[in-house]
């Protein structure tokens, strides 16, 4: 047999022993049953999502003997969250967040709790912007707080006031901006954020989403700002969901970070700001 023959011998083992490999690995349904996978689903983690981390768990044990089933599976949890991307303010940059997201999700809510995280605890001078101007009560809602942090408010109609308060607004670290909530059959279009974010020098979009929407509202909200090049979530309203696997959910299928959560209605303390560290808060609550 020459050279190639042994070759080609070789390589059609390898494919059997691979074949081997696969037929030995269980099939989805096998895990439908797994307790670890029927934990997470309870919490309302997606199936497919909780078999993946149930394998992907039991992988690791296999290999690694200080590793328990439990710990790794609250890691891989975390690793589905991606890396917390609250704002970061960098001094001498203006940084403009916009807060995004269906109706009373809590957005409103959600920049009085920032506004006052920036500016009480983090020293930096915040202006806030109510491009909310649908309602009035949204804007009476804004100036309450902003008189209470002594900071200024600004509402604009247009794009170009827009650009008039960018301008008037330059000593500020960081510029709010909280927009009108739009229902999911008449979502925000591209061409209406595309010309204020266009205006800023730097900006960062938030994605804010309750923990009480379903999973399929959920990705018809996500599908619904599938024009965003970029942003980053906010999920509120945790404290109103007995399980907190659908956080998991959106942070997978979005494949964006989250920044903060949000815990209740009191502004400011009910928000946290998420890290490597506390991300357990999510994790703990589903195994
Ligand atoms: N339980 C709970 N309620 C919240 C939370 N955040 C906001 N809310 C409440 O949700 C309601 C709506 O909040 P808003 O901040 O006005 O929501 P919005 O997204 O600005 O609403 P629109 O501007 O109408 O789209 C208010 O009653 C808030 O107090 C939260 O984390 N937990
Ligand atoms: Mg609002």
């Amino acid at each position: 047999m020459n050279n190639n023959g042994a070759q080609s011998e070789q390589v059609e083992e390898k494919v059997e022993e691979v074949k081997e490999v696969k037929e030995e690995e269980p099939r989805a349904e096998v895990y439908q049953d797994n307790d670890y996978v029927k934990k997470l689903v309870e919490e309302e983690v997606l199936e497919e999502v909780a078999i993946e981390i149930v394998k992907e768990a039991e992988e690791i044990v296999r290999k690694r003997e200080d590793a328990q089933m439990e710990d790794v599976i609250r890691y891989l949890l975390q690793s589905h969250l991606g890396e917390p991307m609250p704002v970061k303010l960098a001094k001498y940059r203006r940084k403009i967040i916009f807060l995004l997201g269906p109706t009373g999700v809590g957005k409103t809510t959600t920049i009085a709790k920032l506004a006052s995280i920036f500016t009480l605890e983090k020293k930096a001078k915040v202006c806030l912007v109510a491009c909310d101007t649908y309602r009035i009560a949204a804007v009476e809602q804004l100036k309450t707080y902003a008189d209470i942090l002594n900071i200024p408010l600004e509402v604009v109609r247009n794009n170009e006031e827009f650009g008039k308060v960018l301008m008037n607004h330059e000593q500020e670290d960081v510029i709010l901006v909280d927009t009108a909530g739009r229902s999911p059959t008449d979502p925000v279009r591209k061409e209406e954020v595309m010309p204020l974010f266009e205006m800023c020098d730097s900006y960062e979009v938030y994605l804010v989403m309750s923990a009480t929407t379903s999973y399929k509202g959920c990705l018809h909200i996500l599908k619904n700002y599938e024009f965003l090049d970029n942003y980053k979530l906010v999920v509120t309203k945790v404290d109103e969901t007995p399980t907190f696997g659908n956080i998991v959910n959106i942070a997978w299928q979005s494949k964006k970070s989250i920044g903060y959560v949000t815990t209740g209605q009191n502004v400011p303390d009910d928000i946290i700001e998420l890290n490597e560290e506390n991300l357990s808060y999510i994790t703990d609550r589903i195994i």
